[in-house]
Formats: C-alpha cells, sequence, structure tokens
C-alpha cells in the first residue's frame, strides 16, 4: 500500500482542480493558485528531483523566505519520496553549518540573497545540488523544474518511511533532528480533521512560517486534506489579517498572534462574524488573552497542544464551545496516550502535577542518528518524555504548568539557555554566563542573558547583544544583556535561575 503523504493530500483537493487553493495576500497585487499549479509545480520539481538519482531517502534542506512555491517544493520533496528538512530563515550561518553537517542533505534549496556563504557551507559538508528559490519564484529551482515534464507518480512509501526531520534542542546541548513519518504526519492531519471539524468551504488566513510544524504540518495538512483555500500571508501583519477575516473561517496563530490583534481597533464582533475557528499553540496562551479575545470578539480561541517529535497530542473539544478551558490544553486527541509520571517513572493520581508522556501514531521514530538520546528520551515501556510539567484532571483537560527541560518560547520560537550561554561564553572577556525567559507583553517569554567578565576585562551588554546577532538567529538574541559581578548560586554551586527570573521578572512591564 502507498502511504505517501502527498497522494493522500491529493485524493483531497477538490473536483475542480481551476478553483483557486491559495491567494497570496500581502502584495499589492494578489496571485492566486489553483489546485492545478500545486499539482503541477510539485511535479516539476519532483521530476528535476529524481532527475538527479539521488539514494532514497535524502535529505533536502530548505531555508528560504516563505511563498506558495516553497510550499509547492516541500510537495514535490513528499512525491519524491526523499526527506523535507526546512531551516529557520532567522538562521545565521554557524547554526546552518550544524543542520548541514549533521544532516548531509544531498540537496539544499536556499533563498538568492544567501547563495554565496550557504552554498560554500553546503559544498564543503559534501552536498551535491544546491538551488535558490527567491520570495517570487525567481532562482535556479524554478529555472530547471521549467524544463520537467508536469506528471509526477509518488514514489510509494510505507506508513513508517521518514517524510521530514524537524531540528529541535529538546533538553540539552546541540540541536536534534526529530524525524517524523509520513504515518506520523496523515495520522495526525486526519484526526485534527475531525477533532476542528473541517467541513466544506472553510477558508484558512496562513500567517505562520512554514519552517516549523505548527505552519507547515498543522495549518498546511489542515487546509489540504480539507481541499480548503487558504489566504497567504508571507508575513503575519494584525491589521491585514483582520481585514480578511470577512472572507475565511479558520485561522491559526501563535499566543504572540492574537495579543497582537487585540491590540487592533478593528477587532470586532462584526470583524470576526464570518469566522468558525481561532485556534493558538506552541505557546502558552495567558488566560487573560483568552479572556479578552472571547470579550472582544465573541469567539473562544480553542488552545491546542504539540511538539516537533509528536505533532499534536492534546486539544480543547471544538463543541461545544463552552467546553474550551482557558489555562487548559485540552484533551488527549483520539488515539493519543497522555499520560503524567513523577521523575521516578511511578504513575500519579488524577491532578498530581509531574512529567507529561504520550504515545501513539503521531510520536516520531527517534532523532537523527542519535540512538542513544532517543532511548534517553523513552520511557522504558516506549512513551516520549515531552520535558513538559503538568496534570491531568478528572474530565482529562491537561494543564501545563512548566517544563523540565531548561526552554524559552519566544513569540513561539524555542530558544535553549545552554545554546545561547555557550555561544555568550566564547566571547572574549567573558568568564560566565546564565540566560532566562523573563514575561513579555509581545514575546510571552524574553530572553535576558547575565554575564560575568574575566578579571579586568571590561564588557558591555549592548555589544554583547550586537555581537550575538551575526552568531545566531535574531529570535534567539538577548532582549536585555547584564554585566553582574557573579552569578546567584546554591550550596551545591549550581546557579540559581529561579532567582534570577524573579530579580528581572518586571523587566518588561507591560
Ligand atoms: C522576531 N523577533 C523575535 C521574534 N520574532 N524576537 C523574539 N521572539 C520572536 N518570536 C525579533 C526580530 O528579529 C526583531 O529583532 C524584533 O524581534 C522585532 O521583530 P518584529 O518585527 O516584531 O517581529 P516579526 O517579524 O513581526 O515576528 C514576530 C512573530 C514571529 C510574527 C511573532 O516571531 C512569528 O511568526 N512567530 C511564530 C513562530 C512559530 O510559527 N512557531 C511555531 C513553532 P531586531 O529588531 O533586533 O531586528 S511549532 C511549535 O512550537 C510546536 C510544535 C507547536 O505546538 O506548534
Ligand atoms: P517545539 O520544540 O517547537 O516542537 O516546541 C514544543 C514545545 O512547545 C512543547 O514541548 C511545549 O513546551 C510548547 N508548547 C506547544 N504548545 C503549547 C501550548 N499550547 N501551551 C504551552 N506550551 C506549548
Amino acid at each position: 500500500m502507498n502511504s505517501n503523504l502527498y497522494s493522500a493530500l491529493r485524493a483531497a483537493f477538490p473536483a475542480d482542480l481551476d478553483s483557486t487553493a491559495i491567494e497570496t495576500a500581502d502584495a499589492a497585487q494578489p496571485r492566486y493558485y489553483t489546485w492545478r499549479d500545486l499539482e503541477r509545480g510539485s511535479a516539476m520539481i519532483a521530476n528535476l528531483l529524481a532527475s538527479l538519482e539521488l539514494p532514497p531517502a535524502s535529505r533536502v534542506a530548505v531555508q528560504t523566505e516563505k511563498s506558495v512555491e516553497a510550499l509547492m517544493l516541500y510537495l514535490a520533496v513528499l512525491r519524491s519520496g526523499h526527506v523535507f528538512l526546512p531551516l529557520n530563515t532567522a538562521y545565521q550561518a554557524g547554526e546552518i553549518e550544524y543542520f548541514v553537517g549533521n544532516a548531509e542533505p544531498a540537496v539544499v534549496v536556499c533563498s538568492e540573497k544567501n547563495f554565496g556563504w550557504v552554498s560554500t557551507i553546503a559544498f564543503k559538508a559534501g552536498t551535491k545540488h544546491v538551488y535558490t528559490l527567491g520570495e517570487h519564484g525567481t532562482g535556479t529551482l524554478l529555472d530547471r523544474a521549467a524544463f520537467q515534464p508536469d506528471q509526477h507518480t509518488p514514489v510509494p512509501r510505507a506508513v513508517d518511511d521518514l517524510a521530514a526531520i524537524l531540528y529541535t534542542s529538546g533538553t540539552t546541548g546541540r540541536s536534534k533532528g526529530a524525524m517524523l513519518t509520513h504515518g506520523n504526519l496523515l495520522s495526525n492531519a486526519k484526526v485534527l480533521k475531525d477533532a476542528w471539524a473541517w467541513q466544506p468551504g472553510d477558508v484558512l488566513i496562513h500567517a505562520l512560517p512554514i519552517f516549523h510544524v505548527h505552519g507547515l504540518f498543522v495549518a498546511t495538512h489542515g487546509a489540504l486534506l480539507n481541499g480548503s483555500k487558504m489566504i497567504w500571508f508571507g508575513r503575519f501583519d494584525p491589521r491585514a489579517a483582520i481585514a480578511r477575516f470577512a472572507e475565511a473561517s479558520v485561522f491559526m496563530g501563535v499566543p504572540t498572534l492574537y495579543v497582537r490583534m487585540l491590540a487592533e481597533a478593528a477587532l470586532t464582533p462584526q470583524a470576526c462574524e464570518h469566522m468558525r475557528l481561532f485556534i493558538s499553540g506552541s505557546a502558552p496562551l495567558l488566560t487573560e488573552t483568552f479572556n479578552d479575545w472571547r470579550a472582544r470578539t465573541g469567539h473562544t480561541i480553542l488552545e491546542r497542544y504539540g511538539m516537533s517529535e509528536t505533532v499534536m497530542l492534546t486539544s480543547n473539544p471544538y463543541r461545544p464551545e463552552s467546553a474550551r478551558r482557558g489555562g487548559t490544553v485540552g484533551l488527549a486527541l483520539p488515539g493519543v496516550g497522555v499520560r503524567v509520571r513523577d521523575d521516578k517513572g511511578h504513575p500519579l493520581a488524577t491532578g498530581e502535577i509531574g512529567g507529561i508522556e504520550v504515545r501513539g501514531p503521531n510520536v516520531f521514530k527517534g532523532y537523527w542518528r542519535m540512538p542513544e538520546k532517543t532511548a534517553d528520551e523513552f520511557t522504558t515501556d516506549l512513551w516520549f518524555k515531552t520535558g513538559d510539567v503538568g496534570r491531568i484532571d478528572a474530565d482529562g483537560y491537561v494543564t501545563i504548568v512548566g517544563r523540565s527541560k531548561d526552554l524559552i518560547i519566544s513569540g513561539g520560537y524555542n530558544v535553549y539557555p545552554a545554546e545561547i550561554e555557550g555561544v555568550i561564553n566564547d566571547l572574549p572577556g567573558v568568564a560566565e554566563s546564565a540566560v532566562v525567559g523573563v514575561p513579555h507583553p509581545d514575546f510571552g517569554e524574553a530572553v535576558v542573558a547575565v554575564v560575568v567578565a574575566k578579571p579586568g576585562a571590561a564588557l558591555d551588554g549592548r555589544e554583547i547583544a550586537a555581537t550575538l546577532k551575526g552568531r545566531i538567529a535574531n529570535f534567539k538574541v538577548p532582549k536585555q544583556t547584564f554585566v553582574v559581578a557573579d552569578l546567584p548560586r546554591n550550596a551545591m554551586g549550581k546557579v540559581q535561575k529561579n532567582l534570577l527570573r524573579e530579580q528581572h521578572k518586571a523587566l518588561f512591564a507591560a
């Protein structure tokens, strides 16, 4: 049986292939892509990939601006049976060097402006093919694909075959590539189609980046598997998004998007009249935002919970709307097991707080070329340890109360303090550092660094941040950097990050 995810998505395309699948929203002149365009465009790229005669399951690493053509490239990689490796556009050379070195992609696709440095890194790592893809469909990828036939039969794939690798840092150290299979992605997309009651005529406003689970899988699979049109924003603009609510029915966002839309006077019940469903995830939605949204629009945001390793694992109910509980991430999705255990692996009673664990067809296959790390993250009875801490109440609602992993989530992007501390500690004159997350009215949490200078060295917080900008993705750069005489430590000598968080908690108070 062919379990290629593309085949399942293709089977859901509407009968009228000349109807609009995607309308772009941020340029003055919208562009319209039909379902046939998606089918033909992805076929041509898939044929280009086939012409390269790559070994099966080759990695195709992609760091490009958001565009419909970039989505076609994703679909083409699925069709061709290779493995899609999306990379955040904010990543700098050092980060890309690590991902490319680790994943050894056969093909790298980058934006035209980055071709010089990305191709240098890729060729050094042994990649044979580097193409460019610009925001408006320019670049060598489509130039070459233009000569390819526009018919392509998806390569048969088994449920367990890899479809994508998503890099995520997990608990410690360098990023690990979470290997997701065609079966993981399709089972989750089908479960969400039912759970969120996707229906004929639904239109999705797509305003998230397409290099992470939320925008790439949850949003696009949802629309494609329902044959639903997408209104496609390359960049999120709160006012422009609200202006399109009148033609749409579903919106998905990280909490920051909701906070930014709440600041717009145009957000009224009338503006939302046509909308059916607002979904939030990737970071905790403050109860305040949940309540404000209901008061302003009459709609109750449906919050769900997911991870790169597990796609979606819980969701608040679709119906009745009154069953969507603010501050909770809802119930385990059908077919997904969610449990809470203490740190010795003992089961906990209802309502008790412990580590959240998950199993099901959504759970990834393991970390790319890291069998020991993979084994560490699973229990002996093969449940995946999420690193999130929470409780499950008597009705099955899951509440996340914290994280055992040292992770900051800023505007929906994950930042691992250990990684930032490592980069800061390597700067001249730095003795040591501690990186923490503190509340931020826009990003939810903001990255703050506290740095100790070596004896005799003079350091400046702003200069440190400026240096970091060239080395790590912008969203990881501390919004504030303090230089201090020493870090607070406990009797064991461990840095007391809780004291730093407490000390700086009002830094960005609204
Ligand atoms: C941009 N900046 C940020 C962030 N985004 N800083 C911290 N956190 C961020 N998330 C930087 C910019 O580089 C800039 O720096 C400054 O902050 C202000 O930028 P601004 O123009 O406000 O940013 P923006 O371009 O409007 O982007 C904000 C954003 C974006 C729209 C909220 O971050 C975003 O699209 N977030 C969504 C992320 C996402 O899709 N996550 C899903 C992960 P400077 O001024 O120095 O240049 S998937 C996942 O988590 C799981 C599986 C799940 O459950 O979904
Ligand atoms: P990622 O590594 O990008 O897959 O991020 C996964 C992490 O995001 C999870 O382990 C959670 O800590 C967090 N997360 C996702 N959705 C939610 C949510 N609705 N509420 C709180 N945290 C969330």
